[in-house]
């Protein structure tokens, strides 16, 4: 008779529910019960200790993103987009892209868009400022990026608003066939010519980061379509991404305005309450990654070929790793979250994330006195990020 090794205890929790998204904390300790449990509704393995998403996200040979990083797998399963040359790759075609990428956004390239970042921060504090009460997702969290990044890359004015319905897509996607997913899909062709056509050579501006992608194609590195597929990279990670962690980080201010009065006192502090915010309200909740061989986490046999979820915001709260997990602080170590990932496919665009953050959040240090909530924000039901659909907010000067 064969021996049964451990196996993964068996969870009823649905990540994809609305009742475990409106409130993923209440959930999260019945998914480190145990190094692996299966998730018994879809039938995959997940991950929500420290140590093992951490050991995950390292060994990127056993636990490869080639067969996506959403619930379906891009080897068995038809995408409905070309799989990103970038996210669901495996070296060495990663390696090579991400290097191209990684040049565009490096801190030399980088330096030049802070005077600009600043002079839209400014001007978008004071307009929300004028507002009175205003709902601070169009207006702030999903403005500056919208105008801050998108400008960045150089990507046409006309329709920038797919970019957020573009964003949606993409990380609805990559859970299960639910409403959300479904939702997310309904206006899928026109948002997809808009995206296509943004990450066009001929529509891009000259001096973007976009149009950096293509020098790339003019030395022979890489085919033009490849160029355009890295750009669509810029344009499906860029937006959502920060628009979330920037409502995530209004609403942690407002919920802790002796937060709020550290970093008017020192808006250097911005950088680090940033990282805390990402360690709190992760912004990218949840991904997968799939076994390329038989594998075995803390002794627990697992087959090849197998889906496993990863719970970024289940690591990033894990009591065995932070202390007072549940509390929003500014000022406690924060080294070591995996909030942007971690490893080969760490977040290639943390650096302008970051001073998108830290540009925004500055400009409010020195014209806003206190963020007030003016009603409950509502969250948006989303299978992947934790996302804000509505925030009545007050900014006082
Ligand atoms: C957070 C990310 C997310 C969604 C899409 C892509 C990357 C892409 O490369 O298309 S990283």
């Amino acid at each position: 008779m064969q021996e049964q090794l451990g196996t993964a205890p068996h969870t009823d929790v649905d990540p994809f529910s609305a009742e475990y998204i409106l409130n993923p904390y209440s959930h999260h300790d019945a998914l480190r019960q145990a190094p692996v449990v299966r998730i018994e509704k879809y039938d995959v393995l997940a991950v929500g200790r420290f140590e093992q998403v951490q050991q995950v996200l390292a060994d990127y040979n056993t636990f490869i993103s080639g067969a996506g990083v959403g619930l379906s797998n891009l080897k068995a399963e038809k995408p409905w987009r070309t799989p990103s040359l970038l996210l669901e790759t495996d070296p060495p075609n990663h390696t090579k892209n991400r290097a191209i990428i990684s040049r565009a956004l490096s801190p030399a390239s980088l330096r030049s868009l802070r005077e600009r970042f600043e002079a839209k921060a400014d001007d978008l504090v004071t307009k929300c400022i004028a507002l009175g009460e205003f709902d601070a997702i169009p207006n702030l969290a999903e403005m500056f990026p919208m105008r801050a990044f998108a400008d960045a890359v150089g990507v046409p004015q006309e329709g920038r608003h797919h970019l957020v319905a573009y964003g949606n897509m993409v990380f609805n996607t990559m859970g299960p066939r639910n409403e959300m997913f479904e939702d997310a899909m309904r206006n899928a062709e026109e948002v997809i010519t808009w995206i296509t056509n943004a990450c066009r050579r001929e529509t891009l501006t000259k001096d973007g980061l976009g149009a950096q992608i293509y020098t790339a194609a003019d030395d022979g590195t890489i085919t033009e379509a490849e160029a355009g597929l890295i750009v669509r990279s810029f344009l499906s990670a860029g937006i959502d991404t920060t628009t979330n962690a920037i409502a995530s980080a209004l609403v942690c201010f407002a919920d802790h305005p002796e937060q709020w009065d550290k970093v008017r006192e020192k808006p250097d502090l911005v950088r680090a309450a940033f990282e805390e915010v990402l360690r709190f309200e992760s912004p990218f909740q949840t991904f997968f990654r799939t076994t390329s061989r038989p594998v075995e986490i803390a002794g627990m046999p697992i087959p090849a070929n197998q889906k496993i979820l990863l719970s970024i915001g289940a690591a990033n709260r894990d009591p065995a790793r932070w202390e007072r997990p549940d509390e929003f602080d500014i000022t406690r170590r924060t080294t070591g979250h995996v909030g942007f990932g971690a490893g080969i496919h760490g977040c290639v665009g943390q650096m302008i994330a970051r001073l998108e953050v830290e540009v925004l959040f500055k400009a409010l240090a020195k014209h806003v006195r206190a963020i007030e909530l003016c009603g409950v924000p509502k969250r948006q039901v989303h299978n992947t990020l934790r996302g804000i659909e509505k925030l009545p907010l007050r900014l006082h000067s």
